[in-house]
């Protein structure tokens, strides 16, 4: 097969190409040195420069001289993470699968693609300076295990009954997960391998048209159980039932993220007989393509710094009556199982603690304030006899949100709450429990909105809407009261920059694109899941988000001080002969520090990349520091006219551009989040 032997070529080639950029030549024993001090001093709070030893501060710096500012600057801006996704074929599948997809993929892959954040602060720039390079590793699972799952698949569909309201039968999601699960360990075992696993299922054709319910309790009248054919678990996995379904799901009639219905449909390639192999295989490499970006480089919501002590504040704002409605819906205690389950979304050293806040809404002016100026309303017609007129009410958040910042010193001396001072990050959370009888959503769709510095959500007697959505031909309804998934999925997106499973901001489009393929099952987000736990994909996010931000801040504050040494003539000018040793010399261990980083992000390892970006900061702040005295003593000596070294007309040029830039050296590594604006 000689097509497949040189795209197999073609992608190593590709592969090994773009590992080698990123990595920088191995400096000898330096790395068994910081992998030492990673475990003396696991939080870095230690500068590794001062402690090492001569030999190797001597290799840091080179015989050769420093590249130029330019290019020392395209150096920080070509991080890219390698990163894996094995995917796995069972079942039936063309021979040529592994080449056609492996091409399919690599075009799609080229040219390299950068992190992304949906809601970046300031300014607004939706990329992130560092970029990512999939891996992908395409491989037929033994027969046995589609032997096994063909077996339990039939059994559990000769044991079905078929219901009136659905064309599908429901198979328990566990009747596939049980025994993929295992796969999933024994590769992992054996190999120990990064990255992610996606299953791609084909098993032989069934009787009956069936799709996966991932609900304990049967479809009770009021809920609709969303049936689907994706599993997304805890661990690092994924599997697609490429031969179940089709499944519907979307929004009912028009408008973002319509899953297209028959052939279109994403999750239905092995639908159509009329399709050629290849445009089968097309179909399944866009699948795979997109299931990479959701799961394993999904864009962040908005940038997250690191802090070591986190706190969510619950403030249950509650009318008088509200109290003798039953509490369902909205216990704490859930939310906070859910967010603190196996330490999933803290990085190490952190700690996320929860309190909680009664405010009776009668006794706060501001509440009942802040309630009345954002009701809004708006009108719809609809069609019974003749077209009737409806006055439907709704909360605006920008409004309710503007009112709550402007007076959270009022509220919370009226909600009697302490000033938290003790933690680096605090999100409150307010509830509004209104004893009211109609609905009242917030912009008129969403029980809970997330802004960058707090929360909003709310709730009235209403306990059912019927929602613009629909899955498998039924509408949904959302459960108006139940405020947990809705919280926890807000909490995640303002917490963690974990973005919903149907977002993605795409730079092609310059908007965020809408799609639900990946949002039943097992997520904590959208209409279609009644799920509250949370998969890997959330958990890998959360810690991703804080890590990719504390590294892009790192590269913009060194692009800073490079611009700067530009300014001043370039390094060689600015910086005396042993100032020059040590600016070298902590550059490239700032560099290799920061490539430490990228190849533990490659693998999956962000206690290590912490630990490797938190080490890079006494190195970024030494050459700040060193730049700056530098300067100003460059700066103090031209002042006093001691030993100019321009002719006049520069002096007085440069000495103006220096006074400002030193000043705005001052406070560049440790940059404030401005925290007022609207996500
Ligand atoms: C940091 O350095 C100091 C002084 O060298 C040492 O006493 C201390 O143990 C170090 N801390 C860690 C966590 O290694
Ligand atoms: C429309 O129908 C409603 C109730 O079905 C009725 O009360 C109303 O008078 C009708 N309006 C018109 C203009 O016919
Ligand atoms: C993207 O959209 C924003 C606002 O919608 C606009 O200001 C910006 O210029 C656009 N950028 C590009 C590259 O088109
Ligand atoms: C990331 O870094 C780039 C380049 O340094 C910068 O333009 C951008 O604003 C940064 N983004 C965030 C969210 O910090
Ligand atoms: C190259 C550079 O960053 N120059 C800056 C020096 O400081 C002034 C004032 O803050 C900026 O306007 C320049 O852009």
């Amino acid at each position: 097969m000689p097509t497949t032997t040189s795209l197999f070529l073609l992608l190593l080639l590709f592969t090994t190409t773009t590992t080698t950029t990123t990595s920088s030549s191995p400096i000898l024993g330096l790395d068994s040195y910081l992998a030492q001090q990673s475990r003396q001093d696991p939080q870095a709070t230690n500068d590794t420069f001062l402690t090492l030893p001569t030999s190797l501060k001597k290799s840091l710096s080179s015989p050769f001289p420093l590249p130029s500012i330019p290019s020392l600057t395209s150096s920080l801006l070509s991080f890219s993470v390698p990163l894996s996704l094995h995917i796995r074929l069972v079942g039936t599948f063309p021979s040529n699968s592994h080449s056609l997809l492996s091409s399919f993929l690599s075009t799609a892959s080229q040219p390299l693609h950068h992190f992304h954040v949906i809601s970046p602060f300031n300014p607004p720039f939706h990329s992130l300076s560092i970029q990512h390079t999939p891996h992908f590793d395409i491989a037929f699972s033994a027969p046995s295990l589609t032997s096994t799952l063909s077996e339990s698949l039939s059994s559990q569909i000769s044991k079905s009954t078929s219901s009136p309201r659905s064309p599908l039968l429901s198979i328990p999601f566990s009747s596939i997960d049980t025994i993929v699960s295992s796969d999933f360990r024994s590769e992992n075992e054996h190999e120990n391998r990064d990255g992610i696993f996606i299953y791609l299922l084909n098993l032989s054709p069934q009787s009956k048209p069936y799709a996966y319910t991932y609900s304990d309790s049967h479809s009770s009248a009021g809920f609709t159980d969303c049936l689907g054919t994706i599993h997304a678990s805890k661990n690092r996995y994924l599997w697609i039932d490429l031969a179940a379904g089709p499944v519907d799901y979307g929004l009912a009639l028009s408008g973002d993220g319509v899953l297209p219905r028959g052939e279109f449909h994403p999750l239905a390639a092995f639908h159509s007989r009329r399709k050629s192999e290849k445009s089968l295989l097309a179909d399944v490499s866009s699948l795979i393509w997109s299931a990479y970006q959701v799961l394993l480089v999904p864009s962040l919501r908005i940038p997250v710094p690191f802090e070591n002590s986190l706190l969510v504040q619950f403030i249950h704002v509650r009318s008088g009556s509200a109290r003798d409605l039953s509490s369902d819906g909205l216990d704490w205690k859930k939310i906070e199982r859910t967010l603190s389950e196996d330490g999933g979304l803290l990085l190490r050293d952190q700690t996320l603690r929860f309190k909680n806040y009664e405010v009776s809404f009668d006794k706060c002016p501001i509440c009942s304030f802040a309630v009345s100026r954002s009701i809004n309303s708006y009108t719809s017609r609809f069609l019974f006899d003749n077209y009737t007129l409806i006055v439907n009410e709704y909360l605006d958040s920008k409004r309710l949100h503007q009112i709550l910042s402007e007076s959270g010193q009022v509220f919370r001396s009226e909600a009697e709450m302490p000033v938290d001072n003790d933690f680096g990050r605090v999100l409150p959370v307010y509830v509004f429990d209104l004893d009211y009888n109609n609905h009242l959503l917030l912009d008129r769709y969403h029980q809970s909105v997330a802004f960058k510095d707090m929360v909003i959500a709310v709730r009235t007697r209403n306990t059912q809407t019927v929602s613009d959505y629909t899955c498998n031909g039924h509408h949904m309804f959302t459960q108006t009261r139940s405020l947990e998934r809705p919280l926890v999925g807000s909490i995640l997106q303002s917490m963690w920059g974990v973005s919903p499973t149907h977002l993605l901001w795409s730079p092609r489009h310059n908007s965020t694109l809408v799609d639900y393929t990946w949002s039943v099952g097992q997520t904590p987000f959208g209409p279609f899941s009644e799920s509250l736990s949370l998969s890997f994909v959330q958990k890998d996010a959360a810690k991703r988000s804080v890590l990719l931000t504390m590294m892009n801040y790192s590269i913009t504050s060194a692009i800073d001080f490079l611009e700067s040494i530009a300014e001043h003539g370039g390094d060689r000018k600015l910086l005396k002969q042993n100032q020059h040793l040590v600016f070298e010399q902590r550059w490239t261990l700032f560099k290799y520090k920061l490539d430490k980083a990228v190849s533990a992000l490659s693998h999956l390892d962000f206690e290590m990349a912490l630990y490797y970006l938190k080490s890079s900061d006494h190195d970024l702040y030494a050459i700040h520091s060193l730049v700056y005295t530098a300067s100003d003593e460059l700066e103090a000596s031209l002042v006093c006219f001691k030993d100019p070294p321009f002719p006049w007309t520069l002096v007085s040029f440069s000495a103006g551009v220096l006074k400002v830039n030193a000043s705005a050296l001052l406070d560049l590594p440790f940059r404030v989040i401005d925290d007022s604006t609207v996500m």
